[in-house]
């Protein structure tokens, strides 16, 4: 028996027995791929073999655990948050940083309350500042006189989220204007077998592991930094990375050297999502928290310079995976991949806090939540820490609210405990009387792949089976919002079209209490 087939059998007597709805579609015909997490594409294969290939598709667990977080933030906190820039020159006085008042346990509880799971600090933004004290470089905490140069906000911070049950995500900017300034970022160093950790003067370290991991000199400086944060402050469950470039003269570039960079975090934080610039999550390709309304987690990449993954097609394509972006990603892609979107914004204008800028309003961030969670994509909202080093009062009393306004649009799910029956393509739910709904939530079992192209969902009403929405792809989350509520005891959900056989995980029923 082929493992495809395998994993179908198990998967739906696993489904069975934790009670979970599932149906299955045929099978498109095609040639029968492995599951993967990653499948090879050639200009060669025919549309039915793409769309084949794509339904062969699965999500690695740490895909699977990262696209549960939903709502993640994002904290961007630095020498910036003092200067008024959003991207630094990397001269600063690290004197400037003086957040006096720093209490990560107000932001902890902020995030909390807001129902986030994840946050992710700027441990070194494109300025270089870092907020431990590296051995690497002095432009840290460790040079500023805040608490006599004894400070460390990665600690704080790490610290602070565990103890409020929130995972912990880093981000290490690539760009690096201070290094460039000290003659170590763009320096046309050659790549050759580096040690890691590079031992440094008076090391107090001993007995850890040691890695031989190729490098130019900065990204030597930049695996040194992820093996410092890696064993020090772990565990860490995301790592970000962007792909920006510093501010160097066009004839300067710094070749990053991601391979090395995958294959430490990789070693050092295995539950750790490597995002963004990175295989495992992927930028939407804005940054107004939006998904797609279609958004799909297979996609076709190429392989660009040092193993860095790329979109095949370009960030702003309004369709990223369906059945016409497959076929037009040809001939450039070299895989379809599970690269689901990780939708990012900021509460305020700015990353960095700014005096003059206000939160944006409740409606602005649950259109935001709908517009990324509800198009299965997970939402990293950015709140930036003040001159204090505390979330701006507005901002925290925004969480909240956002937090009441999503638990009052999605309050009891109507169908739970409800009567469901299936068959082939449609799950029937009967709510045992009639029920006002406006609110649906859909989801596939993303265990096996993302299948869905399209569904309708119909209610009983006079005795025969009527329209009320309809709907593209779902993936891990769709959120559909009805205009105005329909009452009915009888609802069912219609898969019109599918890659594969579709497992429904979640048909969800809500009456908003707004
Ligand atoms: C971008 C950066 O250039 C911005 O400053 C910000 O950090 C954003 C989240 O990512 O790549």
């Amino acid at each position: 028996m082929p493992l495809s087939r395998r994993l179908f059998v198990t998967a739906a007597a696993t489904l069975a027995a934790s009670g979970s709805t599932s149906f299955a579609l045929a099978a498109p015909g095609g040639p029968a791929a492995e599951p993967d997490h990653r499948i090879p594409v050639s200009p060669d294969d025919t549309p039915e073999e793409l769309v084949a290939k794509a339904s062969q598709v699965r999500p690695t667990d740490r895909q699977i655990a990262w696209q549960r977080l939903e709502r993640t933030a994002f904290l961007h906190f630095g020498v910036n948050t003092f200067t008024g820039l959003e991207w630094g020159m990397g001269d600063e006085d690290p004197d400037v940083f003086q957040p006096v008042g720093l209490d990560t346990d107000q932001w902890a509880r902020a995030l909390r309350d807001g129902g986030f799971k994840l946050a992710i600090l700027t441990v070194k933004h494109h300025d270089g500042f870092v907020l431990y004290p590296s051995r690497y470089t002095s432009h840290t905490v460790a040079s500023s006189s805040w608490r006599d140069g004894q400070g460390d906000v990665l600690r704080s911070f790490a610290d602070s989220m565990r103890r409020y049950g929130i995972k912990v995500g880093v981000y290490i900017s690539p760009a690096d204007e201070n290094q460039y300034l000290d003659g170590v970022y763009a320096n046309g160093s050659a790549r050759y077998e580096r040690t890691i950790p590079t031992p440094v003067a008076d090391d107090d370290r001993s007995g850890g592991p040691q890695f031989t991991l190729p490098a130019t000199d900065y990204g030597a400086h930049m695996l040194n930094q992820l093996y410092e944060v890696l064993t020090e402050y772990g565990p860490v469950d995301e790592v970000w990375f962007d792909g920006a470039q510093g501010r160097i003269p066009p004839d300067k570039v710094e070749k990053y050297d991601w391979d090395s960079w995958y294959a430490l975090v990789r070693a050092l934080a295995p539950d750790a999502s490597i995002a963004v610039s990175g295989p495992d999550v992927r930028w939407v390709g804005n940054e107004g928290g939006s998904a797609r309304e279609n958004e799909w987690s297979v996609v076709p990449v190429t392989e660009k310079d040092n193993g860095r993954m790329d979109f095949a097609l370009s960030y702003d394509a309004p369709d990223m995976g369906g059945r016409d972006a497959l076929v037009a990603a040809q001939p450039v892609a070299d895989f379809l991949q599970w690269w689901p979107a990780e939708s990012d914004v900021s509460i305020r204008d700015g990353w960095f806090y700014h005096a003059d800028q206000q939160p944006k309003t409740v409606e602005q961030l649950t259109d935001i939540y709908f517009r990324s969670v509800g198009r299965n994509s997970v939402l990293l909202l950015n709140i930036p820490p003040d001159t204090q080093g505390l979330l701006p009062a507005a901002d925290v009393a925004r969480l909240r609210e956002f937090r009441e306004r999503v638990d009052r649009e999605l309050p009891e799910d109507l169908a739970r405990g409800a009567r469901v029956t299936t068959s082939p393509g449609t799950v029937t739910v009967d709510l045992g009387a009639a029920r006002e709904v406006d609110r649906i939530r859909l989801a596939e079992d993303i265990r096996y792949g993302q299948q869905v192209e399209s569904v309708v969902i119909e209610a009983q009403r006079g005795g025969t089976w009527q329209r009320v929405t309809e709907a593209g792809t779902l993936g891990a989350s769709r959120i559909l919002l009805l205009p105005a509520p329909v009452r009915a005891r009888r609802w069912r959900l219609r898969v019109t079209r599918s890659r594969r056989a579709a497992r429904i995980a979640q048909f969800a029923l809500y009456r908003s209490q707004l």
